[in-house]
């Protein structure tokens, strides 16, 4: 039987038998085919559980490449908070009747009947809602509800349009940069953003953090350069939206050491967002993180190190742990984990990492296009 020299470096001088051979060719031609396809792009895939940010560290990303909302755009968004708005305080309302909080003003008990019974696909968030909406924030029994609000789900960004609320009501409102990132859209389905650097077509894949939507992640797991896996640091004291009582930061966790896990991803390097600082940062104090994981100690008064860095640290350690043992269980070896502090609503704060993480993702990316 005729054998022929395998041609590629590796195998240089073994010889193949011809089926072996009429692969190996096979397979380069494919190879030499995808690198022309892929030279010049470059996908980047962003995972993690619902509402930990990848959207709004997407959209701050997009408006480093430029991106900037007309006014029309800005238009459709006023809809969207008004939403996040009515949704914040019906949620309250209703934090109030199961944890048997009264109003402080009767009148405000009557005022949270009607806002009750608002749908919001309704388009009557008008002035008189925001105004209401309001004056039923300012009650001290809300603000009770407010300050228990580990114990049901609200969104983080309620408080921000709560306090802004009459104003949000008024005819000319325009939200501003800031306001939109605060505003909380749950992604559905994937979702594309494509931007240019370069002369590098860079291509973002977004996709819906919550339960139901995991199973359509695999759709976007192909050609993936670059993995950013975003994790919220304030959530380690809330429950899942989908699974009462399921904790989220423990639900988180286990979803980074799937990912870790996911044949796909084996060899990738992963670039994890520690996000929600600022929320982290604003929580600690009130709410013991110890309580949530009895592993953590916290900080004793005169060691010069905060809670919160403390707390920043002890977050961090449980994804790199999961990291390392990942490896344990047959990770690729040259695989790495680097791991950023974020507060996505901060333009100054994404831009610092993202210009750090933009040109060592793509020298890696163009270095592995060169190989072959
Ligand atoms: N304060 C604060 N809020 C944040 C931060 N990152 C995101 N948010 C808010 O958290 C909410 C959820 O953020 P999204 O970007 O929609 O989260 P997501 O991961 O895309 O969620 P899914 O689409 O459901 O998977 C929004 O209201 C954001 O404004 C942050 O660093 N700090
Ligand atoms: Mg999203």
């Amino acid at each position: 039987m005729g054998f022929t020299f395998c041609p590629c470096r590796k195998c240089w001088g073994s010889k193949l038998d011809p089926e072996a051979q009429r692969i190996h060719d096979a397979v380069k031609k494919q190879l030499t085919r995808d690198r022309e396809i892929y030279r010049n792009k470059m996908k980047i895939l962003l995972l993690g559980a619902g509402e930990a940010g990848k959207s709004t560290i997407l959209k701050q990303i997009q408006m480093i490449h430029g991106r900037q909302y007309s006014d029309g755009e800005r238009r459709q968004f006023v809809v969207l908070i008004r939403r996040n708005l009515l949704d914040a305080i019906q949620t309250l309302i209703h934090a109030m009747d199961q944890l048997n909080i009264q109003y402080q003003d009767d009148a405000n008990a009557s005022l949270a009947q009607k806002i009750r019974s608002l749908s919001p696909t309704d388009s009557v968030f008008d002035q008189d809602t925001a105004n209401k909406t309001e004056q039923l924030w300012r009650d001290e029994g809300i603000q009770q509800a407010y300050d228990r609000r580990r114990e049901f789900v609200l969104s983080d960004s309620a408080k921000f349009f709560l306090d802004q609320a009459a104003a949000i009501g008024t005819d000319d409102f325009l939200p501003d940069d800031h306001c939109i990132m605060r505003m909380r859209v749950a992604t559905t389905g994937i979702v594309e953003y494509p931007a240019h650097y370069r002369g590098m077509d860079l291509l973002f894949v977004d996709v819906g953090g919550q339960r139901t939507e995991r199973r359509k992640w695999i759709h976007a797991f192909d050609n993936v350069s670059s993995l950013f896996f975003v994790a919220s640091l304030s959530d380690y004291d809330q429950m899942v939206v989908e699974a009462a009582g399921k904790n989220r930061m423990e639900e988180s966790v286990n979803l980074f050491d799937t990912v870790l896990r996911t044949p796909y991803f084996r060899s990738s390097t992963i670039i994890l967002f520690l996000n929600k600082m600022d929320l982290l940062e604003e929580k600690i104090p009130h709410s013991r993180l110890e309580e949530h994981f009895p592993e953590y100690k916290p900080n004793l008064p005169g060691s010069g190190e905060s809670d919160y860095e403390r707390a920043r640290k002890f977050i961090k350690s449980l994804y790199t742990d999961v990291f390392a043992g990942a490896r344990l269980a047959g990770r690729d070896e040259d695989s790495s984990l680097y791991s950023h502090f974020t507060c996505a609503t901060d333009r100054s704060c994404v831009e610092r990492v993202y210009y750090n993480i933009r040109d060592d993702i793509l020298n890696r990316a163009l270095g592995d296009y060169a190989v072959g």
